[in-house]
């Protein structure tokens, strides 16, 4: 059983699946280990855990903007999963491999001209990303390496610590209101826990996406590092969070996050039918096929 206050998702027996170990270097010496490392790979995500620091690197690889589709959201919780279960990872590195985007949020698709049903499932599984992420026992880190609007920002709000590559051209925040719709009470709750009420409300109402600088500023990431030193300083980061005891800090995370995340609980299927009469709207829709067609056009 879980100690009081703690996510129950750590307790369970280990899932991880070892066929993905891979197989002994030739240039390895003789009689020495590897660093034991696992991995496994989905559509959407690869994932590789490094046992010897029990850290893991999940790396979003979903051309052209990883944006959040089901499939992509269905794998993210997956992956989540398999890691909190496993005895051997006590820690996430959230990173992409699309050049210049961590993650275009949402997948908009997803919200047009599709049936209740398919509404429905769908929101259901941003819930659950979220849930899982924002109240992992996992340290989370987000090496933010490229533009990371709306959903993208909420997946990086939801870690423990946000680095981001210093490239004032990327840029990171909660348009929602840009596109006309509206973010929805735990995703404000996720960014007030960050920078606070005045700024979350401002940001918000004006749907602003701030370029890398004035995000540090605002305390939306917490670093700013160049390009190239990201991985290395999330690595950075991650042990520093690492040398505390995780009961400790797991406590700690949920004594701090537990109200947010209970609100959620609590009001999900309320939370889903809302969803479900906004975007169903005429004028959502159209808002929506607007805002797609304005990137289409940007494009050409
Ligand atoms: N969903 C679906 N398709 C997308 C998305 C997306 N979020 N973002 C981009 N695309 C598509 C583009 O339409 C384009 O498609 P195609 O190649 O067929 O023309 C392709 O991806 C590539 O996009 P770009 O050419 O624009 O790529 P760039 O590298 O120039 O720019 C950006 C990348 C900066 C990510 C840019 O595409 C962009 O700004 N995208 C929109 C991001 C956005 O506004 N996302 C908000 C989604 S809504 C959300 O996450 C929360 C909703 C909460 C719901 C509340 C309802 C009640």
């Amino acid at each position: 059983p879980c100690p009081a206050g703690v996510l129950p998702l750590c307790r369970r027996p280990p899932a991880w699946d070892r066929a993905g170990r891979p197989p002994p270097s030739p240039l390895q010496p003789p009689g020495l280990p590897l660093a034991p490392c696992r991995s496994f790979s989905n559509n959407k995500i690869q994932v590789e855990l490094d046992e010897s620091s029990g850290v893991a690197m999940m790396k979003f690889k979903s051309p052209p903007v990883n944006s959040l589709s089901l499939e992509f959201l269905t794998e993210f919780s997956i992956s989540l999963e398999k890691l909190e279960n496993d005895r051997a990872c006590r820690g996430v590195i959230l990173t992409s491999t699309v050049p210049k985007i961590f993650s275009s949020g949402l997948d908009i698709t997803e919200m047009c001209g599709k049936s209740v049903e398919h509404y429905t499932e769908f929101w259901r599984a941003v819930q659950e990303l979220w849930l899982r992420l924002y109240g992992s026992n996992m340290v989370t880190v987000a090496a933010v390496n490229g533009s990371s609007p709306a959903g993208g920002c909420l997946i990086a709000l939801s870690c423990d610590y946000r680095i981001m590559a210093e490239n004032p051209k990327f840029s990171i925040g909660l348009n929602e209101a840009q596109l006309g719709i509206v973010a929805p009470f735990w995703f404000k709750d996720t960014f007030v826990n960050v920078v606070g009420h005045r700024v979350a409300e401002r940001s918000l109402q004006l749907g602003s996406l701030h370029p890398a600088p004035e995000a540090h500023k605002l305390g939306l990431v917490d670093e700013l590092v160049p390009e190239g030193k990201l991985m290395e300083k999330a690595a950075a980061v991650m042990a520093q969070w690492l040398a505390l005891p995780d009961h400790a800090r797991q406590l700690t995370k949920t004594m701090m996050r537990k109200t947010v995340l209970d609100r959620l609980v609590a009001h999900r299927e309320e939370d889903i039918k809302n969803f479900i009469t906004f975007i169903s709207k005429e004028s959502i829709q159209k808002s929506l096929r607007t805002y797609m067609e304005m990137l289409k056009k940007r494009k050409s």
